[in-house]
This record gives C-alpha cells, structure tokens and sequence, in this order.
C-alpha cells in the first residue's frame, strides 16, 4: 500500500510512529495518516443558530476553517469565533453563494480544500471519505446525494426532478457520468483551481465546477454523501430562479470550446469519470 501512496500520505504503523504522526502526519482514520492540510471553507449567511452543529461535526485533525460572512445580520462570525477562536472569517463584499466560495477558496491555506455548507446538512464526519477519495488518486472528490450510500432529508420533489433533469443535461453534454450536480459538498486539492477559474456568483457555482473539472480532464471521483434537513431558518435557494441560473451555465459551458483536450480520466469505482 505504502509504495503507491505520495510521500505525504501514510499508513498508521509502528514504524511511522505515534511522536511523528503527531508533529507532522495526522491520522485520519484508524489506517490512514496525512500531511497535507485540509481546509474547510464555510460560506454563512445569518446561520448562527445552525454553527455549533455544523463545527461540532468537523473532524478534530483539520488545518483551519475558514467562514465566508455573506453580511450576516445575525451573530453569526461571533458565534463562530466563540466556538473557534482559531476561525478565519472572510467578510464577503459581493453577494451569493459562489462569490462567498471563491472569496473562502482565495483565503485557504491548506492544499485540500472541503466545501461545506452552514445550515446543519452536512455531516463534517464524511470529510475522511473526501479526503481519503483524494489522497487515493482523484483531484476532485465530489459528493453525491444519489450515488450508492447517499441520500437527502432536505430535497423537495421540485428540486430532485429539477436536479435530476440538469445532470442528465450535464451528462449528456459534456460526457460526464455524474449521480448528482448541484450539491455543495465537495472537496479538490486546491492547486486544481488554476484549471477551472471560477468566475459566478450564485447558486450555479457548483455545476460550474462539475463542468469545468470535466472539461479540464480532472480525475473526479463520486462520494456517497447523506444530506440532511437544515436545522434552523430557511433555504435561500429558489428553484425556479436558481435551476435557469444553472441552465444558463450549462449552455454557455458548452458554447465555450473545452479547456484542454485531455480525456476525462477514469479511477477506481464506477461512480468515477
Ligand atoms: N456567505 C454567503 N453564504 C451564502 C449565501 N447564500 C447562501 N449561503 C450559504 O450557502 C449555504 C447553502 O445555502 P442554502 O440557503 O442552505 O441553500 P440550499 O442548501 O441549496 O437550500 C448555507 O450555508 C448558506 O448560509 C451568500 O450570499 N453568502
Ligand atoms: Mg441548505
């Protein structure tokens, strides 16, 4: 196992050793330790109520947190900054979902990246399965709700027919095999952002991502992931408004010639591209 792992990533033996897995590699499960710093980057509109879950869930072995305020007008950054000293906080100057993404990606340190949202819908317990898709080999582990093992409280049929329908779309356009398109659970090794620049401001900045990582002939692997209710307040997504967003995306995706001419790479389990 170890001769095919980077010399960042290491099984939890004898050999490597507890006093060095402390200072230098952290375990991340009970057989896998690594050294490259994950990053987890929050974006957080008004979600004070919903942050003592949502930190409560990330594992103990992450680099840093990074919360994006889209000008909360509730206690947001100071409930996070109670439950996380250590918490960086971006202050948004524009507005949406993917403005606050691209902002957080900006501010992170760590050469993992793990997108996760406010509300109480994301069990931070997956990151070890995110984290494990990408030391195994992909650049883009990304979550899907529809894949074997994952699931949703939180979708109404409108959204799961409209979910549905946009990654067919997506699929069928840009050769993807995707389960599921517009979720915001999502991990990448972050030097993959210079071969997707990102560039929106909404809700469609996950189908973005999914088409770009594509066209680049990033190797995506698919992780089961449960997306559970939102705890506290409402959605901010409107599906009609939002799912022409993504629709709009999409079409001018397909118009814009692909990136690189790379075939998508295919890894592991059938879930992969
Ligand atoms: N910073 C910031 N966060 C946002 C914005 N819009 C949504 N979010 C956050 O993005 C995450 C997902 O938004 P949510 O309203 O739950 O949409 P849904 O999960 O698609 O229903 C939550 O953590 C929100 O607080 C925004 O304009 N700025
Ligand atoms: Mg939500």
């Amino acid at each position: 196992m170890s001769s095919a792992l980077p010399s960042s990533i290491r099984p939890v033996t004898e050999e490597t050793g507890s006093a060095r897995i402390q200072s230098e590699y952290r375990p991340i499960s009970s057989h896998l330790a690594i050294a490259p710093p994950v990053s987890v980057v929050i974006p957080a509109m008004n979600e004070a109520a919903n942050l003592p879950h949502v930190f409560g869930t990330l594992p103990d072995w992450i680099h840093e947190v990074v919360l994006v305020d889209g000008n909360s007008s509730d206690d947001t950054v100071r409930v996070a900054r109670e439950l996380r000293p250590d918490v960086v906080v971006v202050e948004q100057t524009g507005k949406g979902k993917g403005d606050a993404l691209i902002s957080g990606f900006a501010a992170c340190t760590g050469e993992i990246i793990v997108m996760v949202d406010a509300d109480g819908s994301a069990d931070g317990g997956e990151i070890v399965s995110y984290v494990s898709a990408l030391v195994g080999g992909a650049d883009f582990a990304k979550g899907s709700r529809f894949a074997n093992g994952g699931g949703t409280d939180d979708m109404t049929p409108v959204r799961k027919l409209g979910n549905r329908a946009l990654c067919a779309v997506v699929n069928r356009k840009f050769g993807a095999r995707y389960t599921d398109l517009c979720y915001g659970y999502n991990a990448f090794w972050k030097h993959c952002l210079d071969r997707i620049t990102l560039d929106c401001t909404g809700f469609e900045i996950e189908t973005l991502m999914n088409i770009r990582v594509v066209k680049a002939g990033l190797r995506v692997q698919e992780v089961p992931s449960h997306e559970y209710n939102r705890i506290h307040g409402v959605s901010n997504l409107s599906a009609v408004r939002d799912g022409l967003r993504v629709l709009r995306v999409i079409l001018t995706e397909k118009r814009v010639r692909r990136r690189t001419a790379t075939a998508p790479a295919v890894i592991g389990r059938g879930q992969l591209l």
